[in-house]
């Protein structure tokens, strides 16, 4: 019997890996609302999320967690805010193959940060070739105020994406138990 049921929130920049992340993951058939992508400036993927996804996975017998994937796309922002609405977290993506990951992630950052109290970083697709170190989001933690933790992960691995799950429902512990 379900006695709990939790809403988690991927958001992120556009190909960073949110659908993945959820296909990955999900004990149940995603409900993805992708459609062809006009904008191959922006991403040159064939696919993008235009609405919203929609997995599950059950934490234990009695505990649901309803994943919820959010449009990378600028021109979908309106709708960030109400994906947001009663969720216990944000697992915020970055695609590290971007030319700037490091102004991505302050912009969805200080947007996000409106929406949803809890936030945790993963930054993908470090495993393609790149000009840029990792080395850049420990400079970036070390300027932050407020401390989020940030992992390196693969959004098509199953381990990787359960590891900020679990990260994101224990932050949300440690913030909503008091
Ligand atoms: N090489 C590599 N590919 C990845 C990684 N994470 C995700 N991908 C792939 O990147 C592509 C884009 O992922 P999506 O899940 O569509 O990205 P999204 O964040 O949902 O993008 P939008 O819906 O357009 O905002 C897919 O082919 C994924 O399998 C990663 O860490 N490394
Ligand atoms: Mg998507």
């Amino acid at each position: 019997m379900i006695l709990q049921q939790y809403k988690i929130v991927f958001a992120g920049t556009m190909g960073a890996g949110k659908t993945a992340a959820i296909q990955t993951i999900s004990q149940i058939q995603v409900l993805s609302t992708e459609a062809l992508n006009t904008d191959t400036a922006a991403h040159q993927k064939a696919l993008t999320t235009v609405g919203i996804d929609y997995g599950e996975i059950a934490l234990d017998e009695e505990t649901k967690v309803g994943l919820y994937g959010t449009p990378g796309q600028e021109r979908f922002n309106f709708m960030w805010g109400v994906i947001c609405k009663g969720a216990l977290g944000t697992i915020l993506l970055i695609d590290h193959s971007i030319s700037d990951p490091i102004a991505a992630l302050n912009d969805y950052l200080s947007t996000f940060k409106d929406m949803s109290e809890n936030i945790i970083i993963g930054i993908t697709h470090v495993d393609e070739k790149h000009t840029q170190s990792t080395a850049i989001y420990r400079q970036w933690q070390d300027q932050q105020k407020v401390s989020y933790p940030v992992f390196f992960v693969d959004a098509r691995v199953k381990e990787d994406v359960l590891l900020m799950v679990d990260a994101l429902l224990a932050n949300a512990e440690i913030t909503f138990s008091h």
